[in-house]
């Protein structure tokens, strides 16, 4: 037992009165819990305190920007415009306080300088800039994300005689430019915010733009009639929020920028624009943040916006952003940003071209030229999402500071707390959406979050909570995995460190949506906490693991599917099973483009079964694959593995040559076996005249396409040819009587589910028929004489051991055969392009396969 006087004297110690400290004290007040806040301001507002510089507003609009845990506040409160000013957010945040009757609890005007974890009392020890030393069972950071500045890296600051100012810090008296020469370094949204007005009042405005931004108009006003309505059912349209990527409701994309027709494309972009809504402008399609070409629609949208709007044509060259794809730095709203520059007394600088190399006595110096001003006004940005966490100097276990911790980038889990840092957490950290969402919404999640964990521990008697090793490193991984599918790390921004010379390069929000998110933060709560060790009188414990084990598009993918609530192929009948394959197939994304796409059919075993052959965009002849699509027999045809066949093609420089075959239950086994074999017969003798080489043939497959594609090599050796110079196999069905752990541990699972895999081969074959080497080649009793094989197979597949054992099999027979298994991927991974882009590595690995196995790829 603690003895009362080692007792800390608060249960929890937050840092910073913004939004994320007012909430938290509020809510820790409800729950009876004796909390304060220091703040550094002399109010409550943070960013929105300190943030004072002319035109600064929020880019979501105050509808969203607000509040949701309390109806009565939400009723009460009435926003003028559609996007509030700085001032009114910052009334706002005093009516909270107000309301909530906060100050009490609030330390104002006092700096945290350290937070020192103490194993003994099981609490953190704080000391401020005051002198003031206390302690707290649990230490939370809310000190934003925006709010620690970038140091001026210019040289000779010290030597200006004339005003200084940074938006960062705005004095609070404002400031009067009139009849001023102005400087203005900085272009992000804090820069494109306030030249309009500072040039609306100086005498002459030079900005300095080291990179051109991306800035659509705010459309600024009345919040509309129909945005207002939403008061009226306020809680369910906060509940939709919450389950939104950004955090404000609105339509989820789900088609693609680059299928549909341009004319379209253009009129939705043209409507993005109207309405100035920027949290939709990256997410109106569902490719644009994934690829380059999608991207390059909507950037060059606007990049012509940007130009119509300026006058001269130098000065639209400057100002028209081409270094980044669209949305990868935070875009910005603007009110007749480009339109300044049409007036004759401002001038824009492109210092990429002309560097700055210092700040003057009486203004700066650029390579070229001097500048002469009676203020400089630097809008250059923050030390963004790690900064303001790392000017408190906070050690926990063994003294290990966090600054240390962190020196390779912000290692943490859920972007909420920090392994070797108990009872220690973050209001929207790095590694959660946080600034690339509606920041109220993801500061009200993460502050429940921490309640109802705290709220947990109390009924559990527990006192200490720490995130574990693995579980840290598991979120650290799958958010890198998360943003590298994406643009984000393309472009030189603050979201990726990019900013401040020497951070480390690492994507800092989490790129997936406040959604997934969302659902993997309530995962770990449901599974006791998983990943944290827990300890206190109510015992020890720790249920260690992964939240996400698959990759994040998988991940995307199954919680899509989740939330469709299909019903299970096999509990349906082959064709009704078919209709739903075909539907979900329709809005899969286009493979690439192929040279040529030729539909034709082949004498089959029982009469003519169609092809589907993608000729590569070279000059021919080619080798030629002949390729047996998925589907456990009863599913799918020639062109419905059509985006895989053509990434075949593109990418391997190969014919894919996509023969049909008869399906189950219609024409059970062996009708199937017997059209592939035909088929291969047929490519062989034709190849000539389908523009292939002829002997340069191989075969691949997917799941009862691969296993088609064994079968087919095991009977050409026996029937003595044709000759086939590779078999690879994608994710094959190799044994019927399988139950090795692979079946057992994905029964369940993804996609392909053990009762699924055994409705196809009730279909297909009989039970006495599935010892036949023709259902299961792994059964065959010789293996050898065989074409090399490339075998994948993929972590979280049923068919995942029966895969890796066909590949040891084939090796132990003295068949060349090389097994690869994919982590984090499911059975349909590999099939899927454009969609698992984790898979593309994989993709390649196939295609390079094909390469490699065929003697000549090009006649002499
Ligand atoms: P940002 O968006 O980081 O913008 C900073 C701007 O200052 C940007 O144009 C920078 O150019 C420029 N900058 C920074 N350092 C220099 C130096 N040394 N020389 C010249 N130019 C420089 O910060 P903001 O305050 O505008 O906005 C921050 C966020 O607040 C915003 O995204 C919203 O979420 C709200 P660069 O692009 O690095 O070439």
């Amino acid at each position: 037992m603690m003895r009362e006087s080692n007792k800390p004297q608060l249960d929890v110690i937050v840092v910073g009165a913004g939004f994320a400290g007012l909430y938290l004290l509020h809510k820790f007040r409800q729950m009876g819990l004796s909390a304060r806040a220091f703040e550094a301001g002399n109010d409550v507002g943070g960013t929105w305190y300190w943030n004072r510089y002319p035109g600064a507003r929020c880019d979501i609009e105050s509808i969203d920007y607000s509040f949701s845990f309390d109806p009565y506040l939400e009723q009460e409160w009435e926003w003028t415009e559609k996007y509030a000013t700085q001032p009114e957010i910052l009334r706002y945040a005093q009516h909270v306080a107000e309301r909530f009757d906060l100050r009490r609890d609030i330390s104002f005007g006092t700096r945290v300088d350290q937070a020192v974890w103490d194993e003994d009392r099981t609490c953190w020890t704080v000391t401020t800039d005051q002198g003031e030393t206390v302690n707290g069972r649990f230490f939370i950071m809310a000190t934003g994300c925006l709010s620690q500045p970038k140091d001026i890296d210019i040289p000779g600051v010290e030597t200006y005689t004339g005003e200084i100012y940074r938006t960062h810090s705005w004095p609070h008296e404002g400031v009067d430019f009139s009849g001023k020469t102005v400087g203005i370094i900085g272009t992000g949204s804090s820069g494109i915010q306030s030249i309009p007005l500072i040039a609306e009042q100086a005498e002459h405005t030079t900005v300095f733009q080291r990179t051109a931004n991306y800035s659509i108009p705010a459309g600024n006003g009345p919040i509309a009639p129909e945005k207002l309505a939403v008061k009226q059912r306020y809680q369910d349209y906060r509940e939709e929020a919450r389950w939104t990527s950004v955090g404000v409701p609105g339509k989820k994309a789900m088609d693609f920028a680059l299928t549909v027709s341009e004319e379209e494309r253009q009129q939705r972009y043209e409507d993005l624009w109207n309405t100035g809504a920027i949290p939709h402008l990256g997410s109106e399609f569902a490719d644009l943040l994934l690829d380059e070409k999608a991207n390059d629609t909507l950037a060059e949208f606007v990049r012509r916006k940007i130009r119509s709007v300026i006058e001269d044509s130098n000065v639209a060259d400057i100002l028209t952003p081409t270094e980044f794809p669209i949305c990868t730095k935070r875009a910005c709203l603007d009110t007749n940003y480009y339109q300044t520059f049409n007036k004759q007394n401002v001038d824009i600088v492109d210092i990429k071209a002309d560097p700055i190399t210092s700040i003057t006595a009486t203004g700066l110096a650029t390579r070229d030229r001097e500048f002469a001003f009676d203020a400089i006004v630097f809008a250059t940005g923050f030390d963004a999402m790690t900064g303001a966490l790392l000017a408190v100097d906070i050690r926990g276990c063994s003294g290990q500071s966090l600054k240390e911790k962190w020196a390779h980038g912000p290692l943490n889990y859920l972007g909420l707390t920090v392994s070797g840092f108990p009872n220690f957490f973050m209001i929207t950290g790095p590694g959660s959406p946080s600034v690339l969402s509606n920041m109220i919404l993801s500061i009200e999640q993460h502050v429940e979050w921490i309640a109802d964990c705290l709220d947990h521990m109390d009924r559990e008697n527990l006192t200490r909570i720490e995130a574990t090793v693995t579980a840290e490193t598991g979120w650290v991984d799958y958010g890198t995995a998360t943003s590298d599918m994406t643009l984000f790390p393309q472009a030189k921004s603050w979201y990726m460190g990019a900013n401040v010379p020497g951070k480390p390069r690492v994507c800092l929000p989490y790129v997936g949506g406040v959604d997934a998110y969302r659902r993997a933060c309530n995962d770990v709560a449901a599974q006791d906490y998983l990943g944290f060790r827990l300890a206190g009188a109510g015992g020890a414990r720790c249920n260690d693991g992964l939240v996400r084990r698959q990759q994040p598009d998988v991940v995307a993918l199954l919680e899509m599917l989740a939330e469709m609530e299909l019903p299970p192929f096999e509990a349906m009948s082959a064709e009704e099973a078919r209709a739903m394959s075909v539907a979900m197939n329709a809005g899969n994304p286009p493979g690439p483009e192929v040279g040529e796409v030729v539909d034709g059919s082949y004498p089959g075993a029982d009469g003519p079964v169609e092809y589907r052959l993608y000729r590569p965009d070279s000059p021919g002849p080619h080798p030629v694959t002949v390729y047996f699509h998925g589907g456990g027999w009863v599913l799918g045809d020639h062109m419905s593995d059509d985006a895989l066949c053509r990434d075949l093609c593109a990418n391997s420089g190969s014919i894919i040559l996509s023969a049909n075959y008869r399906h189950a239950p219609e024409a059970p086994f062996p009708a199937a076996v017997d059209d592939a074999f035909a088929a291969l017969i047929w490519a062989a003798e034709h190849a000539e005249t389908l523009g292939g080489i002829t002997g340069e043939l191989a075969v691949c497959g997917w799941s009862a396409g691969a296993n088609l594609a064994a079968v087919v090599c095991q009977l050409a050796r026996d029937a003595g040819g044709p000759e086939i110079r590779g078999q690879v196999l994608i994710t094959p069905v190799v044994d019927g009587g399988d139950d090795r752990p692979s079946m057992t541990d994905n029964a369940e699972g993804f996609v392909l589910t053990r009762a699924l895999m055994d409705w196809f081969w009730d279909h297909y074959a009989d039970p006495a028929q599935r010892d036949d080497p023709r259902a299961s080649p792994l059964l065959a009793g010789d293996l050898s004489g065989l074409p090399p094989a490339l075998v994948i197979t993929a972590e979280f597949d049923p068919l995942r051991d029966q895969g890796k054992a066909y590949a040891e099999a084939l090796v132990a027979a003295g068949t060349d055969a090389r097994h690869i298994n994919y982590p984090g991927q499911i059975h349909t991974s590999f099939a899927a392009v454009g969609a698992i882009r984790t898979a593309n590595g994989a993709r390649q690995e196939l295609a390079s396969a094909l390469r490699a196995c065929f003697r000549v790829m090009e006649p002499a």
